[in-house]
């Protein structure tokens, strides 16, 4: 039977299904709606890292260890989440991502990290699912000057490959129900279409690293998840927080939260 890590060696990308149950899966969708009330200035697609990197409820899903075993599969033991932004697509008008390769984006040294994209709902061709072009991984990584800028009331991102430089006849629809994961390389190209459907397509997208990746932003906080912190390398992690009623959405465990310190990859 192909491994995980053999599919993602092989394509570029590899899936996990069932990967969370679907109570953590409609929490996540719950947490976007929640989101969304206190930030009603931010669009759906653009739920960042600075908005959650102090969320109890972030904190407990990003170290649920069902996720944190298939981020090891691609990483080792020592593993930490330098980025979480949750790309959410309203009915009608979710915006498309143009094809890019994440790495070109990143300030890590070395780029050794995995994107886990975790659904929250369903995600298909009709909500404007994530499609990747496999093979690409074994591509250079573009700069952002060879990129172009791209109207922010269409597209996610601010700027992103030229649509001429894309051959998407091979392109691969990653079809998933809520609950599954997609794991991808930082070098794939990869994007996804606008949502023209009547329902929402919410997806999370978690950037897992070895905590022997140098985040170079300076101050950056990460999510400390399993094993240990190599001082050397200078990262700067969030303190867990606690949860406090009427400041942070309550989830399943809440009330347990501050308790699981000492357990912190326990789903
Ligand atoms: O959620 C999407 O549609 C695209 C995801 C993506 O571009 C990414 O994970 O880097």
């Amino acid at each position: 039977m192909t491994t995980l890590r053999q599919e993602y060696d092989e394509n570029g990308y590899c899936i996990a299904r069932n990967a969370i149950d679907a109570q953590l899966a409609s929490e996540m969708v719950e947490h976007v709606h929640w989101l969304c009330d206190r930030h009603p200035d931010v669009r759906p697609e653009r739920l960042g890292h600075g908005l959650m990197v102090n969320d109890p409820f972030m904190h407990r899903l990003v170290r649920d260890g069902r996720l944190v075993d298939i981020a090891a599969q691609f990483l080792g033991p020592n593993v930490a989440m330098f980025a979480a932004h949750y790309i959410a697509k309203r009915p009608a008008t979710g915006q498309a991502v143009q094809w890019h390769q994440d790495g070109s984006y990143w300030p890590l040294e070395p780029m050794d990290v995995a994107t886990l994209w975790v659904a929250g709902t369903e995600s298909t061709i009709g909500t404007g699912c994530m499609r990747v072009l496999p093979g690409t991984q074994n591509r250079r990584l573009l700069k952002r000057s060879e990129m172009v800028a791209l109207d922010p009331d269409k597209y996610v991102l601010g700027v992103g490959m030229r649509s001429d430089d894309i051959d998407d006849g091979d392109a691969v629809n990653i079809e998933l129900r809520a609950g599954d994961v997609s794991i991808h390389n930082p070098t794939i190209i990869h994007g996804s279409n606008a949502n023209t459907s009547d329902r929402w397509r919410v997806g999370l997208t978690l950037r897992y690293i070895p905590t022997t990746t140098k985040v170079t932003t300076e101050g950056h906080a990460n999510i400390m998840c399993r094993g240990a912190i190599v001082a050397e390398v200078g990262n700067s992690y969030a303190e867990r927080p606690a949860y406090v009623e009427g400041e942070h959405m309550p989830f399943s465990g809440c009330e347990a939260w501050v308790e699981d310190v000492d357990h912190p990859s326990k789903p």
